[in-house]
């Protein structure tokens, strides 16, 4: 007898809790050849996040005014909303750092590891015990121009946002 076709669902959407999500990056317009994406994914004890993105900006010392560009903070925010808004400020409509539990800055449940450019383009893996899939979800993440000191409050000092992508289900 023949095996029935798998019946995959279209989207996952519809199935709680989700044990992965996904965040496409939209690029602003400080660094617009920006494209990416976020992968969580649920495992033992916490979660699993994979992000891998092209079209960094080069890295660039302070200087002046200036700040420095690179390595690239990279957080999730409390807003899932990724209008770009004012060019001079991009995607401020994401809002501040998630922090369900009111920790400071560098113990955030979204302050992650900061992005390492490799001409543009950077792909790192890394595990946190500091949230479930479901949490996240309709949040969205930023990666920012500037490094991230994990103590300056409330966000680290890591500058203006480059991209911002809603987490999905
Ligand atoms: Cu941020």
């Amino acid at each position: 007898m023949p095996k029935p076709p798998i019946d995959y669902p279209d989207d996952y959407s519809d199935h709680y809790p989700p044990r992965i999500a996904v965040a496409i990056l939209k690029s602003g317009p400080l660094a617009p050849n920006l494209k990416g994406r976020v992968f969580f994914t649920t495992v033992p004890g916490g979660t699993e996040v994979l992000v891998e993105v092209s079209g960094l900006p080069p890295y660039h010392p302070a200087e002046g005014n200036q700040p420095q560009v690179g390595p690239h903070g990279f957080h999730i925010h409390e807003n899932g909303n990724c209008e770009v808004g004012d060019c001079a400020n991009p995607f401020s409509s994401a809002g501040s750092h998630w922090n369900p539990h009111n920790q400071p800055h560098g113990n955030h449940a979204g302050d992650f590891p900061a992005l390492f450019s490799n001409h543009g383009y950077s792909c790192i893996t890394f595990f946190t015990d500091k949230f479930q899939v479901s949490d996240i979800i309709g949040k969205s993440v930023v990666i920012h121009q500037s490094p991230d000191d994990y103590h300056s409050q409330p966000a680290g000092s890591s500058g203006k946002r480059l991209a911002c992508g809603i987490i999905k289900a």
